[in-house]
């Protein structure tokens, strides 16, 4: 029966885990997913019974329970034999005893304080360099779990404690304050897998989170923080006043890093693949990928023309960086350092893309193990920034995963002027990590060791369990935000105090000294060889800088851009992929309309029927995984696709297992990889984007659900996709499809944002296109892929026209010809006396309107690719028609979005005169919200494209009250659509 009761109070606290601490020692093997029948039993009525039995079992013969049990009550019988005297009338410190634990056996109350001190045990850790000792957490202290002074010296089991055992109070307590409450500061206990967070409990436990590091290590360490310093001394006192973020106050970094990459060999790791901010770029350019300081140097002067980019270049803090580090046992990591723009965070998800492409180059593409990627963050973007939040969801994702990212949190309390209290409402900045169930191991920053014993920890879990950890460096910023900044104005009182705290190398050195481990010598060796290396290599950089002659580089352009490139497919190949898109294994049962969509796809490739977009998509995908060129694509829905239009996973109706046709075309195709995106745009995007970086030979598209959601990823666009090889010279051939297209469904859904992309179209930088035929899109798909120049594409991709018998193709048209950058028109070849030039879906509705109104002396001009214009083209094409002939743009857009400004000027450059606009009036949001009124203003600027009278358009109703309410003295009223 005793056992009874205590089950009996442990299922009676409010708190679980003391019960979960009880039981996970039970049966240590327990995963969270898979539930032992024993420990499932343990849930019910019954379990006291169990455990009686079980008792009185191992009462008989101890071997006749497993070994976890035996341990159990043997540790339960010692604690009911030393159970300790009643309470005395000791004071109780702050806090006051828990009432919960009033009827509970001292036994429970020490799993219930081992469980507090394994989830509150940060709260008095000595984390921040600056502070003081932390004051007392009433929850932790003695009193709350009902014991006294008195009991310090009485003997309980120690649960799983380091092995668990007999211990005094006393000793436990030492052991959970030396493991939980030292420099290191762990969240863990929020973690639902029961597995991990008994191999991180154990893992700690076992050596109280305290490092044990050979003197050699220690040396290295050591040396690692004193070359951080003496590089950032080195450029303040040569490069005064120069911006370079110094990571003065958090050198610990870079012993970290280095611990990582020592520890990477025995790991299995063969790349690490880093993404960071400005602060300590530069220290982590040259103490961890070995950038030469010459290089480094050189960049500081002022005469300085950056060699390797072409175009504009960027500030050296912003920089990527590749290189291969010798470990001390000699053995090679790749490290790399993605350029990373000034938008705080936006490089994690490229990051993450990165490392998936490099794990596919490895042939790491399941456990993930070769290539590591490291982000490094400031403590107020990890917590400010949504990206961050948006990455750390994809770690798990199919698609998306990485084995694991390990973040670095360089954790110097405050964000240029804005310290903690206005920066984040949770107390400590990595507390998005919280939400994915992540490790997170806050250390003090002026104990190198404790940090470098976390990285190692860090890296091992990564390997184990392929999940991201992250660690929080607490630390100080030396200087302002950066060196010109005055940190005085702002925070005048932690200002004076960091001016007085020694340096970390000072205090990692004295500790050695003390210890033993290094002598004052070595010390001094270790510095002024750093020192001499720094000389040397400015020396050179003065000299090599005297050869530097400031020029100015003409923009990029490439002309291959316009290059026409054979994408025609033969017919009998058409017709066979066709098949093979169409069939699905015969024991598969699948829904009809999908059965019927399959046939009519067949027929289509088979020239039986006009291809529409989706099969025309389907064929592009699978000549170019035919020709041995992988495809990756991915985008909210894509599978399926956003309009029930692409079908590229097929489901069995009973199971839902899914076949992929695109992935079964023959046994030396390329792969193929189709995945929905969480409902993210930002990180999705980013991540396919650095996938496409290293991964050139690949297509990978990213797919918008509607167009203009595609502006949550705007800074991915600006900083990245368009201007990334102007800046860094990185090149991608990522694509972006993004559904666009005017059809009454509001503001929301209407637009691309066409007029953004061409905004942002420069030195041809990339190409955007707006294709009006599944013919012309199968060819451009196939352009992309198999062109050898590597730039972005952005599609303005069709909505109601998927499934427009209007806009579809012969299967001819795929089986000869190429990308056409421009469709001349197949009826008014020549001649004509009005030319409309359009772009995409009104292409349609013109057409219609000049077949319903017999006009014949007009002819209509696609551009299908707006950027990089063709104008050669243009203009031979347009030499055909009339040297009269009214030139006219015609858009759905409102006047200003759509091509209209990117092209208004260029046009009439172009042509020598003036392009009449045919389209909606300029206005603040894209589209109207009623059908109603969208179809009037359709029909307007249709009919002004063919030059109708004014007096010839209906009124709009809302124009009407517009007028209406207008104060009479108003001068002309304005004409408003919308
Ligand atoms: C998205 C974004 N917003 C604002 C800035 C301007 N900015 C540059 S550094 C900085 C402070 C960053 O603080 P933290 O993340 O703690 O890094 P620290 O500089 O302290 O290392 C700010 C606000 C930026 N670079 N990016
Ligand atoms: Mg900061």
């Amino acid at each position: 029966m005793i056992i009874g009761n205590m089950v009996r109070d442990l299922k009676s606290s409010p708190d679980q885990d003391p019960a979960l601490e009880t039981l996970e020692r039970l049966n240590p093997n327990r995963s969270s997913s898979s539930p032992s029948p024993a420990l499932g039993r343990l849930g019910h009525p019954g379990n006291a019974a169990f455990l009686e039995e079980l008792y009185e079992s191992w009462k008989t013969d101890a071997s006749s329970v497993d070994p976890t049990w035996r341990a159990f009550f043997e540790g339960f019988e010692l604690g009911c034999q030393l159970r300790p005297p009643a309470r005395s009338g000791a004071a109780t410190p702050a806090g006051g005893p828990n009432p919960e634990f009033g009827n509970v056996l001292p036994q429970a109350r020490i799993y219930n304080l081992l469980f507090a001190y394994r989830a509150l045990g940060h709260t008095l850790a000595h984390l921040d360099p600056l502070g003081l000792t932390p004051e007392e957490n009433s929850d932790l202290a003695l009193s709350t779990f009902r014991f006294t002074e008195s009991d310090l010296d009485s003997i309980f089991d120690s649960g799983t404690l380091g092995g668990g055992g007999p211990r005094t109070l006393r000793d436990i307590l030492t052991y959970l304050k030396q493991t939980y409450c030292d420099h290191i500061g762990v969240e863990f206990m929020h973690i639902m897998n029961f597995a991990i967070r008994r191999w991180l409990r154990d893992r700690m436990e076992r050596s109280r989170n305290q490092p044990a590091f050979s003197p050699a290590q220690q040396r290295r360490i050591l040396e690692k923080v004193i070359a951080a310093e003496s590089l950032e001394r080195f450029l303040h006192t040569r490069y005064v006043g120069q911006k370079r973020f110094s990571l003065e106050g958090g050198e610990t970094l870079i012993a970290v890093l280095d611990t990582l990459l020592e520890s990477c060999p025995a790991s299995g790791v063969e790349e690490v693949v880093i993404g960071m901010a400005h602060r300590g770029r530069l220290n982590v350019l040259v103490n961890t990928l070995g950038k030469s300081r010459r290089k480094l140097f050189t960049e500081f002067h002022e005469n300085y023309v950056p060699e390797t980019v072409l175009g504009d270049g960027d500030v050296k803090y912003h920089l990527g960086y590749e290189n291969e580090v010798t470990t001390s046992v000699g053995k090679k990591i790749r490290v790399s350092l993605a350029p990373n723009p000034s938008h705080l965070e936006a490089v994690d998800p490229v990051v993450e893309g990165m490392a998936r492409a490099r794990q596919r180059h490895r042939d790491d593409t399941v456990k993930r193990e070769k290539v590591v990627p490291v982000l490094i963050h400031g403590d107020g973007a990890f917590i400010g920034q949504g990206v961050v939040a948006e990455t750390l969801n994809l770690s798990r994702l199919e698609g998306y995963r990485t084995g694991g990212t390990i973040h670095i949190i360089v954790n110097n309390q405050i964000a240029f002027t804005t310290l903690a209290p206005d920066s984040r409402s949770t107390r400590y900045c990595t507390a998005p990590g919280k939400a994915l169930g992540l490790p997170i191991f806050h250390v003090n920053g002026d104990d190198p060791l404790a940090a470098a014993y976390v990285i190692q920890l860090a890296l091992e879990f990564r390997q184990k369990f392929h999940e991201d950890i992250i660690l929080d460096i607490v630390c100080y910023r030396r200087h302002g935000h950066n060196e010109g900044d005055e940190p005085n104005f702002t925070q005048p009182t932690l200002y004076s105090e960091i001016d007085a705290h020694p340096p970390v190398g000072r205090l990692l050195a004295r500790q050695l000294l003390d210890s033993g481990v290094i002598t004052e010598e070595q010390i001094q060796k270790i510095r002024s060889q750093i020192d001499t290396v720094s000389e040397d290599a400015l020396r050179e950089s003065r000299e090599a800088v005297t050869k530097f002659h400031p020029k100015l580089h003409p923009p990029i352009s490439c002309p291959e851009l316009l290059k026409e490139v054979p994408t025609a497919v033969p017919a009998k190949k058409l017709a066979d992929l066709g098949e093979s898109i169409s069939t699905i294994p015969s024991d598969f049962q699948i829904n009809s309309k999908i059965r019927k969509l399959l046939d009519t796809r067949k027929a289509m490739a088979a020239g039986k029927a006009p291809l529409d977009w989706a099969c025309a998509e389907h064929l592009a995908f699978a000549s170019l995984l035919t020709q041995n060129v992988p495809i990756r694509l991915s985008g909210q829905d894509s599978r399926r696709g956003t309009f029930s239009q692409r079908h590229a996973a097929i489901y069995d109706l009973r199971t839902r297992a899914r076949y992929i046709p695109l992935k079964n075309l023959s046994k030396n195709q390329a792969s193929f990889c189709v995945y929905n995106s969480p409902l993210s745009e930002a990180a999705v995007l980013g991540f396919d984007y650095g996938y496409s970086l290293d991964c050139p030979e690949m297509l990978v598209l990213w797919e918008a659900q509607f167009g203009d959601f595609a502006n949550g990823a705007q800074t991915q666009i600006d900083q990245y996709i368009t201007s990334s090889e102007s800046k860094w010279g990185t090149t991608s051939r990522l694509t972006l499809l993004l559904p666009h297209g005017y059809h009454g469904q509001g503001p929301e859904h209407s637009s691309a944002r066409l007029e953004r992309f061409l905004q942002l179209c420069a030195e041809d930088n990339m190409a955007v296109c707006y294709p009006t035929t599944p013919a012309n899109y199968f060819h451009l798909l196939r352009r992309q892929a198999l062109r050898k120049i590597l730039k972005p594409l952005v599609v303005m991709t069709p909505k109601g026209l998927l499934r427009d018998a209007r806009a579809t193709s012969p299967v001819t048209d795929l089986t000869r010809g190429s990308f056409e950058e421009i469709l001349p028109d197949s009826d008014i070849t020549k001649g004509a006396r009005r030319v409309i030039l359009c772009s995409g879906k009104v292409f349609y509705d013109l057409r219609d309107y000049r077949t319903k109104n017999d006009i014949t002396d007009t002819a209509i001009l696609r551009l299908e690719q707006i950027y990089p214009l063709h104008t050669q083209k243009l203009l031979s094409i347009l030499a055909r028609h009339s040297p009269e002939a009214e030139i006219v743009w015609c858009q759905e857009e409102s006047e200003n979005m759509g091509a209209w400004s990117h092209l208004a000027l260029k046009l009439q450059n172009l042509l020598g005169k003036k392009v009449r606009y045919a389209g909606r009036d300029a206005s603040s949001s894209p589209a109207t919200g009623s059908l109603a009124i969208h179809n009037l203003e359709q029909t307007q600027l249709v009919q002004e494209a063919f030059g109708a009278p004014a007096s010839a358009k209906p009124v709009l109703p809302k124009t009407a009250a517009l007028k209406s309410s207008q104060p009479k003295s108003a001068s002309k009223p304005k004409r408003k659509r919308r």
